[in-house]
């Protein structure tokens, strides 16, 4: 695949003005044809020719305005179609048909098959499997869909917008027409046909229209929809209260499908989602499971309005859609459940996923200028850390110049195809404020770096704050700009109360909030009576790398008194951490790994406090990752050494509260009903982590197992079966715990994917073996993506110990198994090979292991554009 560059982007020489599409649906032979309607744009070059996007197409027949076209106009290949010699400035009609094979369709992108079902997958450039077609986002148009099946086969025939209407076609099939009244570009087409049970409900909008809401899923599973259907509906409720937006179509349709390369999908009026998002009970379902349903349900709804009524004008500005989208269903899971735990929820996933994206090989602007393939983009820092930057628009402008800008950005572009650059000017214009050294978020990449230091004057009743800014070289950005970095900050005495200052110079300080715009500032406080501890970045006001020399008498005041409960545990991390990464330098030493009582003391105390909700303090209990501290570490790293230094901690604090975790977890008894409200899940939470604490101390896997055998909801058994396989992976016990989950749940693909991903994440160099047994294992689909993403995917991206065992088997496991899966579906084998993105960071043992095995990748005959993109960057 050649480079494409933002710098290039032309709008199209032709104006596409309606689509009307008719698909005969076959396993392996569907017809499709596609009548489309275009007229030359004024001002276009009018010898241009009309060049359209196809991708493994055979065309099987053009006609232009309804008459057979000679060949002598026109050129079909397998990626494209040209035609010549267009009418100047009238419009014209192309009927394009084309034969695809769903069932061949092993990419799952265009129109594929999943068990019995037809579905489709078309963002970003899917749509050009299915037609020739100008496949890209700015090209926008209404869509008339009529599908053609057999009735047996597929009782359901569905399409994006308003059903239009069906009857009986022919012996044996029948027909539906639907018709999508709001123009929209191919990317957000859908169709599914097949035959699927349903769960039905309504929703009234604010200016009192009925809408028909419809989640399918396989017969049978209808029950386990209730949770997906309550999130909808609340989701719809809060875009209407939060942000004025209203669903515009009389019917809003969920798909859930087996087979699906990403979470889920924003079709118009269809949404298609992996099943993992919609389906759940308590007996097969987790908190972590029902929190992120109700994240990607409300997720893909806000799409509607965030990327469908207003999209985006071309790939790089995918950051559009996907950062506010992301932006506006956080907002939405703080409101239904705990603001501060899921900031510290999403701030944990933002450091161990986009960090080590942002400070490896393949980081990337948020709002990238090149690209080789596109489907590579959907990454972390697009997402994450573009939710981060609208986030820091709103901390910067206030919350009523950020409401009034979005008011402002729906009025301005509603119907469009837009940039980075119109979105930011609404909140420019709302504001009043210049935004252009802010918008360097979007356009260098890497993270930020703030060192600070601060030092009190009493006589002077001052407190200066030194902060300097430093962003690192990332590939393709040598030299950085210092950036606009909104730190929420404030200031305490010794015994807790905010000081507040009588004035700030040297920096804008307001709201709370100080603005770091040079590359080295002075703040000097003044009015400061008496010594403060100062809390910088509150929130995590902006996803920066802070470093400030606190003291832990001072860290463990924060952790008591901060009133932002978010900072509070940022200190209770900044306490463990320097412990943390001690430890694994001692262990890779072989010294004694000991840990310093103030941040022992001060964790236990966290974890007794019933003062703060439960879901907090087992946020504090859960410390850094293992990935956490080999990002902190920097270099040079030793997985073992890591691990072996973590779980020392974890046993010095165990056996430090041990009688604490015991108390908590004899109170924390769970009641009779299962519910999966975030207050339940908080108790469940905590509980559990008494109970990991508690078998850490013991050192027995008797306490487990007990746990395992009495638990009523998959939150409680998978916890247990975790902690069995984990932490006594060689005892009776976990043993008849695996055999007994697989037993029961043999048949719920979903819960059998736990079962792989729980022992693909044993740590250490014995779970290899155990990944390639599990490979042979009947339950086992090559197939299937989130059956390869929970065994190959786990061990790959979460299983330090394993996958980097020091003789470098595990890279050479995973080499073997991208090309074998790049061969059926890319897009999976690059996102899996992503999990190779900080092999520099390793010792130089098992770096030229990882090495090595990325250039077997790189060598290898035949590879798709997306793995050999993801490889090279990767050995850059
Ligand atoms: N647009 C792809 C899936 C999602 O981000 O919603
Ligand atoms: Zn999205």
């Amino acid at each position: 695949g050649q480079v494409i560059h933002l710098a290039d982007y032309r709008p199209t020489d032709f104006v596409l003005e309606r689509v009307d599409l008719t698909f005969e649906l076959d396993p392996t032979e569907t017809k499709v044809e596609a009548r489309l309607i275009f007229h030359r744009r004024p001002g276009a070059d009018i010898a241009a020719p009309i060049v359209l996007d196809g991708d493994e197409l055979t065309l099987a027949g053009l006609l232009f305005d309804q008459v057979e076209l000679d060949p002598s106009r026109y050129d079909a290949t397998p990626e494209s179609l040209t035609v010549r010699d267009l009418p100047e400035s009238a419009p014209f009609e192309l009927t394009i048909t084309t034969i695809i094979n769903p069932e061949a369709n092993t990419q799952l992108m265009g129109l594929y098959r999943t068990g019995d079902i037809y579905c489709t997958q078309c963002e970003a450039e899917g749509f050009r499997r299915i037609t020739y077609f100008p496949d890209r986002p700015d090209v926008l148009a209404p869509f008339t869909v009529n599908i053609i099946a057999d009735k047996d086969a597929n009782p359901l025939l569905l399409s994006n917008g308003n059903f239009l209407g069906g009857a009986g076609y022919g012996p044996g099939k029948h027909f539906a027409a639907w018709f999508d009244p709001h123009p929209k570009p191919s990317y957000l087409f859908a169709l599914v046909a097949g035959d699927l049970g349903v769960v039905e409900d309504t929703f009234t909008t604010m200016s009192g229209r009925e809408v028909v809401l419809k989640i399918y899923v396989e017969h049978g599973k209808e029950p386990r929809a209730a949770y997906a259907m309550d999130a909808l509906k609340r989701s719809m409720k809060w875009d209407e209260e939060r942000f004025g937006r209203e669903y515009d179509l009389d019917i809003f349709m969920i798909v859930a499908v087996s087979d699906f390369n990403m979470g889920a999908m924003e079709n118009k009026g269809l949404n298609v989602f992996n099943d993992r998002y919609v389906l759940a009970d308590p007996e097969t379902a987790t908190d972590a499971d029902y929190a992120n349903i109700e994240a990607v349900i409300a997720h893909e709804y806000f799409h509607n309005w965030t990327g469908n009524r207003i999209t985006c004008r071309d790939w790089f500005q995918l950051c559009l859609k996907e950062g506010l989208t992301v932006y506006r269903d956080q907002e939405f899971s703080s409101d239904q459940r705990s603001r501060p735990v899921k900031r510290i929820a999403d701030v944990r996933h933002l450091k161990s996923e986009q960090f080590p994206e942002d400070g490896g090989p393949l980081a990337h602007p948020v709002r990238p200028t090149t690209y080789r393939e596109i489907n590579n983009f959907y990454t972390r820092t697009v997402y994450e850390k573009g939710s981060e930057v609208t986030r820091m628009i709103a901390t910067l402008i206030g919350k009523d110049d950020f409401n009034k800008g979005m008011d402002l950005y729906f009025d301005r572009h509603d119907g469009q195809a837009v940039t980075i650059e119109d979105f930011v000017k609404c909140f420019e214009d709302a504001s009043g404020r210049d935004l252009t050294q802010f918008s360097l978020w979007y356009h260098q990449a890497g993270t930020p770096l703030v060192t600070a230091s601060g030092g009190y004057d009493p006589a002077a009743g001052t407190f200066t704050l030194s902060l300097e800014q430093m962003v690192p070289a990332t590939p393709g950005q040598s030299s950085k700009e210092p950036m606009h970095i909104p730190l929420s900050l404030a200031l305490f005495g010794e015994n807790g109360g905010k000081i507040e200052p009588s004035s700030v110079s040297g920096a804008e300080y307001s709201g709370e909030v100080l603005h770091l715009t040079d590359r080295a500032q002075t703040a000097i406080f003044h009015g400061i009576g008496s010594r403060p501890v100062v809390s910088i970045n509150r929130s995590f006001s902006a996803p920066i790398n802070l470093h400030f020399d606190q003291s832990p008498a001072d860290l463990a005041r924060l952790a008591r008194y901060e009133t932002d409960h978010f900072a509070r545990w940022q200190a209770l991390t900044d306490l463990a951490l320097p412990n943390l990464l001690k430890a694994a330098r001692d262990a890779r030493e072989g010294k004694p790994v000991a840990c310093e009582a103030t941040f022992v003391e001060t964790l236990i105390a966290a974890a007794a406090d019933e003062s703060l909700e439960p879901a907090f303090r087992a946020q504090a209990l859960a410390l850094p990752s293992e990935s956490d501290i080999a990002r902190e570490l920097g270099g040079n790293n030793d997985p073992d050494a890591i691990h072996a230094g973590r779980q020392a901690i974890l046993k010095q604090i165990a056996d430090a509260g041990k009688s604490i975790f015991a108390d908590l977890y004899a109170a924390m008894t769970r009641s009779g009903n299962f519910s999966p409200d975030a207050k339940s899940a908080g108790l469940r939470a905590l509980r559990n982590s008494a109970l990991t604490y508690l078998s850490y101390a013991e050192q027995t896997p008797v306490r487990a197992k007990a746990a395992f055998d009495a638990a009523n909801n998959m939150t409680d058994l998978s916890h247990a079966l975790t902690l069995l396989a984990h932490h006594f992976p060689e005892s009776a016990e976990t043993g008849q715990a695996l055999a007994a989950f697989r037993d029961r749940f043999a048949e719920n693909a979903l819960v059998i994917d736990k079962w792989f991903s729980i022992q693909a994440g044993i740590p250490g160099a014995k779970t290899l073996e155990r990944v390639r047994a599990l490979m042979e294992n009947s339950l086992f689909r090559r197939t299937n993506p989130n059956r390869m993403r929970a065994l190959v995917g786990t061990f790959a991206f979460a299983n330090p110990t394993g996958f980097g065992r020091a003789d470098g088997e595990g890279y050479h496991f995973l080499a073997g198994e991208i090309l074998e899966i790049d061969e059926r579906n890319p897009q999976l084998a690059a996102r899996i090979l992503t999990s190779m993105r900080s092999w520099r960071s390793l010792e130089p043992t098992r770096a030229n292991h990882a090495r090595a095995a990325l250039s077997r990748i790189e060598q290898a005959p035949n590879l798709s554009t997306d793995v050999r993109d993801i490889v090279e960057r990767t050995l850059k």
